[in-house]
């Protein structure tokens, strides 16, 4: 096998891994980090997020919310290897930068809890792994905790994998509280020792009963994908050890299995288990490059996992490499086909990065300043740049806020931010309404907003104000009238003189606007003309209600000239009176952007959904299960703009934070009543 491969039968891994650690919200992806490197010796003490003096979350943001915003990678190493951790948010808000990190690891280790409220959020995090096709532990947290027996977790768990959940280690209760563990597959016993590796001890009596038959239970679920097990469990023949072992490697590479592994991440117990377990069990950096259809040879090939903007050493980019080396000065080929010089490789610890040599096939860096290179690009020292490995697409955004500079003079530095924060978060957006200036980010849910404005104030130094961006109204006529609009200025010398009758009539929804010249003999010059229609494209921009006009017809029927006064400026101003005067009289009535609005949600959940849906003035056109996602459902329906606002709190509230939307604009329809009453009278006050 090639340098990181994995040697046929048992033969462990060797080389560099990078392992995710994902899971749902506050599972303690946070704190297992931390443990494992107080285990392996990269941290002094193991830091607490209580207290927020982990090496995880140490931004200021993720401090002040007391949970992760963004991923952290820290390298370290464990009996020899160089291993370098990816602790992911678990907020779905958050998860762009797991989807970007997990392509490029050997394996996750998913981060749970016996939370029945939390299982439809660990059905999406295992559905990312198993559409990514990525090898994956689930860590059973916080087993202090637990309050009810290990196995009727798994069945609570169970449905949201698809691949068997395989428990390889159970419990050793003392009375109410669990005081150690048995593994499985190494069929040994320990008690939990705080921040100390665990005790082996004898076992005996119920717990060996206890033991055997869990173990049997695993090995049935093994042999499901291995005749020659299965034959020696009929037989009652005990297979051996490296046998058991075996198996469960491959059938974890296989991502046939997800095998459980107990712990509590606060008192580092069970981590040296997982440890072991990762190293030994684990796929390396050779078969995750054979995973991305990375080309073997000597050139350098590595995938942007994430980039930061650091106040002092610039534009980092934290890569995998999957081939070859590269150090300061390797000159790669990034995605958009530009090329880009390393300046500096770092070893990442959270925050804090330090400066190394040249980095080797599988280890995960931060290379210093790769200008042109973006987070799921793929980098290549080749000649010709290397396929890309992956493409990453982010969520399409539920939630927007319009933000400004709070002082004018940090104006112009809010373009360049807005780019590094982007290039941070593929997931947020930022849109310029060039109709009323607002500048808008959307985003994925109200903290990710949050977090992006702090991280323009922290990171960034543009202290923002955020508003709710405006709805984009529109108003239209009802009835049909002729105006004339005349325009006559006599001071002193020269005056100026246009004189226009317009023809205004509604259009059909979606029409837009006409402009029709039926001008004969020749009353409007010819050369007037197209300042009339100017004229009149001006004024429709604020109509009487204050929004704009669209869906009429405008025809210059009829008018007058001076063969000294008239000019094109003059004619402007007629159009404009003409439209400005006639539209008042011409019924004018208020549009609002009607979306058609899908909803995802777990099942359990489509009820609530409908009563949101229809307390917002939404029209549900249907329901029907959730192509591919057992037990969810998609909701259908027709929906103000203005009630999809920020529609995605509740829909979230409601769904255990799992449920999600996307919307696309459908029509404008007529808005009449109290409501357009008093988005007419907010108008006229603001204005
Ligand atoms: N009792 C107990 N509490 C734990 C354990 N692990 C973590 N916690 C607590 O759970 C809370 C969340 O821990 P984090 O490590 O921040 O969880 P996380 O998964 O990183 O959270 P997010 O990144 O925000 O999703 C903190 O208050 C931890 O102290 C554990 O094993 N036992
Ligand atoms: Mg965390």
């Amino acid at each position: 096998m090639g340098q990181n491969g994995s040697g046929p039968n048992g033969t462990r891994n060797s080389g560099p891994r990078c392992i995710a650690l994902v899971g749902p919200f506050q599972s303690g992806k946070t704190t297992l980090l931390e443990a494992i490197l107080a285990r392996t010796g990269a941290v002094q003490r193991q830091g607490t997020v209580d207290a927020g003096t982990t090496v995880g979350d140490a931004s200021k943001e993720a401090r002040h919310h007391k949970m992760s915003v963004e991923a952290t990678f820290a390298t370290t190493t464990f009996m020899g290897d160089n291993y370098t951790f990816v602790d992911c948010p678990g907020s779905i808000e958050f998860i762009q930068d797991m989807r970007s990190v997990l392509p490029a690891v050997d394996a996750a280790v998913v981060v749970c809890e016996a939370d029945e409220k939390k299982v439809p959020q660990l059905q999406l995090i295992l559905r990312e792994l198993e559409d990514q096709n990525i090898p994956r532990f689930l860590f059973l947290n916080k087993i202090d905790k637990a309050d009810k027996r290990v196995r009727e977790t798994i069945k609570l768990l169970q449905p949201a994998s698809r691949v068997p959940l395989l428990l390889r280690q159970i419990p050793i209760w003392n009375g109410d509280i669990i005081s150690g563990f048995v593994d499985l597959a190494l069929e040994r016993a320990y008690v939990y020792k705080e921040h100390a590796p665990s005790e082996i001890i004898e076992l005996n009596g119920e717990n060996l009963d206890r033991k055997k038959e869990a173990r049997f239970t695993m090995l049935e679920t093994l042999a499901d994908h291995d005749d020659q097990l299965m034959e020696q469990l009929l037989e009652d023949i005990e297979p051996p050890r490296d046998k058991v072992f075996d198996d469960l490697s491959k059938e974890l590479r296989d991502r046939i299995v997800c095998p459980v592994l107990l712990g509590v991440a606060t008192r580092t117990n069970g981590v040296l288990r997982l440890l072991k377990a990762l190293r030994h069990e684990a796929p390396g950096a050779g078969e995750t490059a054979q995973r991305l259809g990375v080309k073997a040879g000597t050139d350098a090939v590595a995938l942007v996992l994430k980039t930061f903007h650091t106040t002092h050493g610039g534009k980092m980019s934290v890569a995998r490499l999957l081939a070859g080396q590269a150090g300061d000065g390797t000159t790669l080929t990034t995605g958009g086909g530009g090329t880009g010089r390393v300046s500096g490789v770092f070893k990442l610890m959270g925050q804090h990065f330090e400066k190394r040599g040249q980095a080797a096939s599988g280890e995960t860096v931060a290379f210093g300043k790769l200008d042109g290179a973006k987070t799921g690009d793929t980098l290549s020292s080749g000649k010709q740049p290397h396929a890309a490995m992956v493409e990453i697409k982010p969520s399409p955004p539920v939630l927007a806020i319009a933000v400004q500079a709070k002082e004018r003079k940090d104006d112009v530095k809010l373009g360049p931010a807005f780019t590094k924060l982007m290039e941070e978060d593929p997931s947020l957006t930022v849109v310029h309404n060039a109709e009323n200036h607002e500048v808008v980010i959307w985003g994925q849910g109200e903290m990710h907003l949050r977090v992006a404005a702090e991280r323009l104030a922290e990171r960034f130094v543009v202290p923002v104000s955020t508003h709710p961006p405006s709805v984009g109204y529109r108003e239209t006529i009802r009835k049909p009238i002729s105006q004339r609009g005349r325009h006559k200025k006599q001071s002193g010398g020269h005056g100026q003189f246009g004189d226009v009758v317009l023809e205004i009539k509604p259009l059909p929804r979606g029409t837009g606007f006409k402009f029709e010249d039926r001008i004969t003999g020749g009353v409007v010059p010819r050369n007037y003309i197209p300042a009339v229609e100017e004229g009149v494209v001006d004024a429709l921009k604020h109509g009487p209600l204050g929004f704009p006009v669209v869906d009429l017809a405008v025809a210059l029927i009829d008018g007058s000239y001076h063969t000294v006064d008239s000019s094109d400026q003059a004619f402007r101003t007629a159009g404009r009176i003409g439209i400005s005067e006639g539209l008042p009289q011409c019924q004018p009535v208020l549009l609002e952007p009607i979306h058609h609005v899908e909803i995802v949600c777990p099942s359990e959940a489509t009820a609530k959904m409908n009563a949101i849906l229809s307390g917002r003035r939404g029209q549900i056109l249907g329901f029907d299960t959730r192509e591919n996602w057992d037990g969810w459902d998609t909701v259908r329906a027709q929906m103000p703009e203005a009630e999809i606002g920020d529609l995605i709190i509740e829909v979230r509230s409601a769904t255990a934070g799992v449920g999600s939307f996307i919307f696309k604009f459908d029509h404008m329809a007529e808005l009449t009543g109290r409501t357009a009453d008093q988005i007419i009278a907010a108008r006229r006050a603001a204005e």
